[in-house]
């Protein structure tokens, strides 16, 4: 499965209207910062450089696109939820987030990635509100799967999975790691069904 090798930086954007046309199959990458949207992004497409990763949270501060092929992006979405971030900055992010997600009609699924010691914060819950709201498909991985024992990550799946609210087909969730690719191909799986791979 090498579709996702093939991945290439495209652009990256400040504001949802410097973003490349709005046509073909997009899947974007949210999440609270530093849960590891970047270092999937890197997993998936087996390059460790390609999204920047970083110890310190807020790194990602643009929307980064990237290529798979003609028609099939991802994107890695900047992070919310960082505290050291000013009140307007945060707010600026807030509006670029909401605005993308409700204009950009190539969306196809959201990838909400989640700390699985920490999973539902801030605007987490807000998003799936919002995915199950909008008929939009969110496939939640509880991210740093390694930091906790096959039992603990047992018992956080099955919380988490009480927590949604609805059992729509629209939302599913997994384990995943990135240390150890943990999940890789379920995720994989996923992403093929919305890009129709
Ligand atoms: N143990 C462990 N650490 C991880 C995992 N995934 C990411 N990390 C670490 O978490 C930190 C943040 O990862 P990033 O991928 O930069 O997170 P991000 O969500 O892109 O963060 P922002 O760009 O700030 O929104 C880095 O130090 C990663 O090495 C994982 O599965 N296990
Ligand atoms: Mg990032």
């Amino acid at each position: 499965m090498n579709e996702f090798q093939q991945a290439t930086f495209l652009t990256s954007a400040a504001k949802v209207s410097q973003l490349p046309a709005d046509q073909g199959v997009e899947v974007a990458i949210v999440g609270r910062s530093n849960a590891g949207k970047s270092s999937v992004l890197n997993v998936l497409t087996n390059q460790k450089h390609l999204a920047r990763t970083s110890k310190t949270p807020g790194r990602t501060q643009l929307i980064n696109l990237f290529q798979l092929d003609q028609t099939r992006r991802l994107v890695d979405l900047p992070g919310y939820g960082f505290a050291k971030v000013s009140e307007s900055i945060k707010r600026q992010w807030q509006e670029t987030l909401s605005q993308y997600l409700e204009e950009r009609e190539c969306l196809k699924g959201l990838i909400l990635v989640m700390d699985c010691r920490h999973p539902f914060k801030d605007t987490d819950s807000a998003i799936i509100d919002w995915c199950l709201e909008s008929d939009l498909a969110c496939h939640i991985l509880l991210n740093k799967a390694d930091k906790l024992s096959r039992s603990q990550q047992q018992t956080a799946l099955l919380q988490a999975k009480k927590k949604l609210k609805e059992h729509s087909e629209l939302v599913t969730m997994q384990l995943f790691s990135t240390l150890n690719r943990q999940g890789l191909d379920e995720l994989k799986k996923q992403l093929q069904s919305w890009y129709k791979f």
